[in-house]
């Protein structure tokens, strides 16, 4: 008899530990635990999502005839680590092996491997693309680049594709994906789903132990099973995903969820599989039903975007988190965790965060990711607060994006340039500059708005990085023209931001 682990991110019945199990003799561990819950300070909506979803999808394994041995968060007899609970069990019930599927963070797949008990970690085959097949497309190419990857898996699984060709002549309407903000948002948002009873139990625990964390517990509406996460793939299909890909980039100062699917805690969690839902999506286009520049946005989001951050989260093994390629070492403003700002653009955005656990990517990229890297914050704490606020957080996915694509401090395996912004893109793509106290025209005063000043500073201290970087010629040239006298005051005024948000002033 063999103990199968499945984790809180693991709940498909095509798990390949499930997979390699045996339903009549091996017996299923799942474990609500304290360093679980406690390894970053989780979004109390993000905990109850997994503990109630983890419930739920024990009672559906039980009815699928397996046997579980599960742990709640207040048994008290719990060793408060998946290690320990295994152990625990083993012990229990004379088991000398477990089998598993390889965890999607470094720290549980090291775990495991130095577990005393010999746990044998399967291929996580819920992914498009396996490790070993990245790290083949990656061996011996100088850049890493999302695209080329994106074009290697629309091949391989011939979404979107015609004759070998992409459907429609290209492979990326991108550039179709670019609207502003919209004058009215039609789209009634995600579907909201009633707490029934195993959730409400999960948000009685969860208030009682984690309520005094950054994060509003209630309303809670979360999909946590996978009918529910069905049912909200076709409600966002039929109404979000017609305009998915026009307003993809696009912010509104109180609509929190625009077109957006927010599909990804259903993804992550393994309610979902990215492969059924872009043949969904696809469908869809093919019946009609949608643009085709919504469809090829939403794809190359699910099977480029994510699949590509997972491989080079494996790729780059345990210490990717730790880069800081540009030696930024402020500490993260108290204003990420609910602290007043004047700034409305992350006002905003913070806000939705702690009401939601949800922020789109643009918010998350442009807003708070944009701050963060020009205000030179240490990207391992930014990295840590990404993972606490967001729902569909876990490291695999949450680390390359932040530490990658959004601070630059893996030194631009994931981008070529870093994503940076004056207050000027914030205003094209947004409402937020209208009411704001800080100015977006104003380049430099008292009213100047801080994304301006710390714009130019960023690329100040970091010329000789990038000034050789040929997508960042005209950003030099432009600062090179100004006269002199007007750069030291940009760069004395940022300098004087700054020195105030170190201070915790109101900034
Ligand atoms: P939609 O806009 O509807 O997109 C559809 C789907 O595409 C998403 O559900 C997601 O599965 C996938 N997707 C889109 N962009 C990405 C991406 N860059 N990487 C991986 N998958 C992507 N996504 C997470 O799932 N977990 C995270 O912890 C996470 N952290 C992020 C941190 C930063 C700094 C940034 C810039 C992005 C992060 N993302 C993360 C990516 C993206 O912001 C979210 O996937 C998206 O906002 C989820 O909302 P949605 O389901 O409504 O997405
Ligand atoms: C995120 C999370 C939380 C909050 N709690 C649990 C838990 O109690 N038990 C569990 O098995 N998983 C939990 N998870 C998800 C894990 O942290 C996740 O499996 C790893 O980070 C690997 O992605
Ligand atoms: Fe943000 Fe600047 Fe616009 Fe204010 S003016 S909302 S700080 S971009």
């Amino acid at each position: 008899m063999r103990l199968v682990l499945v984790l809180g991110d693991q709940l498909s019945l095509s798990l390949s530990a499930l997979h390699h199990a045996d339903k009549a003799r091996d017996i299923v561990v799942m474990a609500e635990v304290a360093e679980e819950t406690g390894y970053v300070w989780h979004h109390p909506k993000k905990i109850a999502l997994v503990l109630a979803a983890m419930r739920k999808f024990a009672r559906r394994l039980e009815e699928d005839g397996w046997r579980v041995a599960y742990t709640r968060l207040d048994d008290p007899e719990t060793t408060g680590s998946i290690v320990g609970e295994l152990q625990r069990r083993a012990e229990d019930f004379g088991a000398t092996e477990v089998i598993a599927t390889q965890p999607g963070e470094w720290r549980l797949i090291e775990a495991l491997e130095t577990a005393a008990i010999a746990v044998h970690q399967f291929e996580d085959s819920r992914f498009v693309c396996r490790s070993a097949e990245f790290e083949g497309w990656a061996e011996g190419r100088k850049s890493l680049r999302m695209e080329y990857f994106y074009r290697e898996v629309r091949r391989k699984t011939g979404i979107l594709m015609e004759d070998g060709q992409p459907t429609g002549g290209q492979w990326n309407y991108d550039h179709d994906n670019r609207k502003g903000p919209p004058d009215h948002v039609e789209f009634s948002g995600p579907m909201r789903f009633d707490p029934d009873p195993v959730t409400l139990e999960v948000l009685t625990l969860v208030e009682g132990r984690f309520g005094n964390r950054f994060g509003d517990l209630a309303p809670f509406w979360f999909a946590t099973d996978r009918q529910q996460a069905l049912a909200q793939l076709h409600h966002w299909i039929a109404g979000g995903l017609p305009k998915f890909g026009d307003y993809q980039d696009a912010m509104v100062t109180g609509q929190r969820f625009m077109w957006h699917s927010l599909i990804s805690t259903s993804i992550n969690l393994g309610l979902l599989e990215p492969l059924e839902v872009c043949l969904v999506v696809e469908a869809a286009y093919r019946a009609g039903q949608v643009p085709l520049n919504a469809a090829e946005g939403f794809v190359r989001q699910v099977i480029g975007w994510r699949e590509y951050v997972r491989g080079i989260y494996m790729l780059k093994g345990p210490d990717y988190v730790r880069g800081n390629a540009l030696e930024h070492h402020r500490a993260l403003p108290g204003l990420y965790w609910g602290g007043e700002t004047r700034m409305a653009c992350l006002s905003e955005v913070v806000g939705q965060t702690k009401a939601e656990a949800y922020a789109h990517h643009i918010q998350r990229l442009m807003v708070t990711g944009n701050f963060a890297l020009l205000a030179g914050i240490d990207p391992y704490q930014v990295h840590e607060w990404y993972l606490a606020v967001y729902a569909d957080a876990f490291e695999w996915v949450e680390a390359p994006n932040t530490i990658g694509m959004s601070q630059f401090a893996d030194g631009g395996v994931i981008a070529s340039k870093p994503y940076i912004s004056s207050g000027a893109y914030i205003d094209r793509m947004s409402d937020y500059c209208g009411g704001c106290a800080y100015k977006v025209k104003d380049k430099v005063g008292a009213a100047a708005c801080p994304f301006n000043l710390l714009y130019w500073h960023f690329l100040d201290r970091h010329r000789a990085r990038f000034a050789a970087n040929p997508r960042m010629g005209t950003m030099y040239r432009t600062w090179d023209r100004m006269d002199e006298a007007h750069r030291e005051r940009v760069l004395a005024e940022a300098e004087g931001f700054l020195a105030r948000l170190d201070a915790g002033e109101v900034v």
